[in-house]
Formats: C-alpha cells, sequence, structure tokens
C-alpha cells in the first residue's frame, strides 16, 4: 500500500494567511459548486446521458480554487483530464460545461470534447488534455508566447504568469522533463503544479516515481525551485499559491509545486479501487477541504448551519438548471465534425462569448452549430 502521507502531517507544511470572510465564503461556495457538479455528472453517467471518459475531481476541489484564486484573470492556465474543478473555478459557466459533458452544441467545446476537453479562451484557460503530461510543453509554449509578447512584441517587461496542472503520473513522461529544461533554460513565468494525488490509475506514486516522498526537490535539477503545499484546504493554499505566484511574476523565474491532495473516487468511473484501502479514504473523506473551510467559517462566526443549507440548495438549482440546460442543447451535428481543426474562415476563435465564432448563433448563452450549408474549408 501506499506510504503517502496524512494531511495532518501536510497542513503544518504551509501557514494559512488571514482570509476575509466574504472571500472564504466564495471559495466555499465554488468548491461547493464543483463537488455538486461532479455528483450529478456521476449520476448523469450512469444513466448513459453522459459518455466517453469521465474522471472526477471529488475532494481536489481546494487544488484548483486555490491556486486559481492566486492569478489574474489574463494569466493562461492548462491542465490535464480532470479537468471540470478548473473550468468551474476559471469562471465557466457550468451549464456551458455541463453541455460539453453531455456532448451538446451548448458545449465549452461545441460537444465535441466532452469531459476531458473543458476549454474557454475567454477565460484564458488552454484544457483540458487527455494525452498524460502533454499539456506540460503546451504550458511551457503559453509561457513563452506572454514572455514574448510582453517584452520583445510590447518592449515591456512580462507580466503574466502560466498555471500547468498535471498528475503524479506525468511526472516521468519525456515530454515533461524536455519543458521543464526549457522553462529553466529560458526563465520563463510558468508554474508547473502537480496534483499529488498518491496515484496513478491504479499505481501508488512510491511505486512508480523515484523519491516520491519529495518530488518538489526534483525541480532544483532544472534549476528552479520546488515548493510543498497543502491541497486540502483552500486557505492554505491560496496563501502559499498567491507568495509564489507574486515571485514568479516578480522574476519571471519557473516553480515546480508538490501539491498533496487526495480524490475520492475511483480514477475514472470504472474503478474498483482495490489498490487502496477504506481505512486510507475515510482519514482523507473526515479531513474533507469544503468540511474544513465550514467549520472554519463557524469559528470565525461567518456562517451558521442554516446559511450552508441555504448555499447548498443554491448550488443544487445551479446544478439542476444547467443539467436542463445541457438536455435542451442539441447534439453536435455531423457536419461539424471536420470544424475548428484548423483555423477557420471567419478569423481565429476568438473566446467562448463571442457570437463571430458561432457562425450564426441563434443560441446566444452559449455555442451554435457552425452553418451545416456551408464548404467545409
Ligand atoms: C501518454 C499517456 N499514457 C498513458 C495514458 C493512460 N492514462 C490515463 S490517466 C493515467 C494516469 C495518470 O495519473 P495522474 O497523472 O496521477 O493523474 P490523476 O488521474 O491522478 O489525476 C494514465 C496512465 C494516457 N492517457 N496518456
Ligand atoms: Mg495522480
Amino acid at each position: 500500500m501506499s506510504s503517502f502521507p496524512p494531511t495532518t502531517i501536510i497542513s503544518k507544511i504551509t501557514p494559512r494567511g488571514e482570509i476575509a470572510a466574504v472571500t472564504a465564503l466564495k471559495w466555499l461556495r465554488e468548491m461547493m459548486l464543483i463537488r455538486e457538479f461532479e455528483l450529478r455528472c456521476m449520476q448523469a453517467y450512469q444513466d448513459k446521458k453522459i459518455g466517453g471518459f469521465c474522471h472526477v475531481y471529488i475532494g481536489q476541489e481546494a487544488v484548483a480554487v486555490g491556486t486559481l484564486a492566486a492569478i489574474e484573470a489574463s494569466d493562461p492556465v492548462v491542465t490535464a483530464y480532470r479537468d471540470h474543478g478548473h473550468a468551474l473555478a476559471r469562471g465557466m459557466d457550468p451549464r456551458h460545461c455541463m453541455a460539453e459533458m453531455f456532448g451538446r452544441i451548448g458545449g465549452c467545446a461545441k460537444g465535441k470534447g466532452g469531459s476531458m476537453h473543458m476549454f474557454d479562451r475567454a477565460n484564458n484557460l488552454f484544457g483540458g488534455h487527455g494525452i498524460v503530461g502533454a499539456q506540460i510543453p503546451l504550458g511551457i509554449g503559453l509561457a513563452f508566447a506572454t514572455k514574448y509578447e510582453d517584452e520583445v512584441i510590447n518592449g515591456g517587461t512580462s507580466k503574466r504568469v502560466t498555471l500547468a496542472y498535471l498528475g503524479d503520473g506525468a511526472l516521468n513522461q519525456g515530454s515533461v522533463h524536455e519543458a521543464k529544461n526549457l522553462a529553466g533554460l529560458f526563465n520563463l513565468p510558468v508554474i508547473i503544479i502537480c496534483e499529488n494525488n498518491g496515484y496513478s490509475m491504479g499505481t501508488a506514486i512510491s511505486r512508480g516515481t523515484t523519491m516520491g516522498h519529495d518530488i518538489a526537490s526534483k525541480a532544483l535539477g532544472y534549476g528552479f525551485e520546488g515548493v510543498v503545499m497543502n491541497g486540502m484546504d483552500v486557505l492554505e493554499t491560496y496563501t502559499a499559491m498567491k507568495e509564489l505566484v507574486d515571485r514568479v511574476r516578480a522574476t519571471s523565474r519557473p516553480a515546480f509545486v508538490d501539491m498533496r491532495c487526495y480524490r475520492y473516487k475511483g480514477h475514472s468511473m470504472s474503478d474498483p479501487r482495490k489498490y487502496r484501502t477504506r481505512e486510507e479514504e475515510e482519514r482523507y473523506e473526515a479531513d474533507d477541504p469544503i468540511g474544513r473551510l465550514k467549520a472554519h467559517l463557524e469559528g470565525r462566526n461567518a456562517l451558521t448551519e442554516d446559511d450552508f443549507k441555504a448555499m447548498q440548495r443554491d448550488v443544487r438549482t445551479q446544478v439542476r438548471e444547467s443539467v436542463e440546460w445541457a438536455e435542451q442543447s442539441p447534439p453536435a451535428p455531423v457536419s461539424d465534425l471536420y470544424r475548428d481543426v484548423y483555423r477557420e474562415r471567419w478569423g481565429p476563435y476568438t473566446g467562448s462569448s463571442d457570437p463571430e465564432m458561432l457562425g450564426g448563433s441563434e443560441n446566444q448563452a452559449g455555442f451554435a452549430a457552425t452553418d451545416p450549408k456551408a464548404d467545409l474549408l
């Protein structure tokens, strides 16, 4: 079994900063939205309304919420396939996220990507990627592009920081090493966040990765800093991330984060979780990031049980409406199959809320099919 350390040890690693109650309440709601969204996705998957792959983020909500709160709207973000939490925390409309799950036109990728491919250009979210580790070279490329634009094209100083997420199972993928090498060599403003949930499918990190107990120290091999953070407590995650983001923005030096976290559910929808004990799962579930923040806010007299229940009702309504909206959105037509692969005739893709890219949308709230009568380019 895994020698992955329990959260009681992890939580001593980073201190919590003083966060305004109104901000902490907002993060609580965001984490609750992600959880409720995914519980409904699991249900819809079992009802065969969602097809293909589906990897839920339940247990890891504090990572997306805490890290994304630490960056600016103009900072690029790229992640792997366990991406619903990042999309929602980055500001994607849950209706567009749910419609993508359902493979409908109203989805953020017009229903052609599904669960693993959440894209939101307007919010600078560059996916959602299914090839393990492949998003890291893309993230390093994004950091190169922002730095080039800020410094060479605009003649100023590098201003943007890219967040590139990967799982612990992606650490040993060849292109991840190449990308880290270039990031160190070119001084790129990127933070590589390893969502270290202790497992790559059924393989514990200690079985598949050298120095699995201390992956942050490996960043030194590329000439940049490695930091360990607690991904089970959003206040700690945010505090540590904000400090790091500020430093990377100021120095334009890359960094690596060993973000300790845990996924409560299986790797995907068809995982019996035989590789770990129920006791281990219960230990983490008892230290749930939502429960932790709730207790913290109650301790500050900023939240009552009634407030929490009202928030829960509110989130449930929002998710139920997103399911209804997704179900009303039509499936992507076959005529759209080869569209959005290369640059389209009306110019580059300009963002999730831009009607220009809809090719004549009647569905202003989200996306619509390209005109099926138009010729393929
Ligand atoms: C290059 C490549 N190899 C193998 C796979 C199959 N695969 C899908 S997910 C996964 C495990 C990755 O685990 P991790 O990076 O820890 O992410 P987590 O699922 O824990 O979020 C593997 C091996 C793949 N998608 N791509
Ligand atoms: Mg993992």
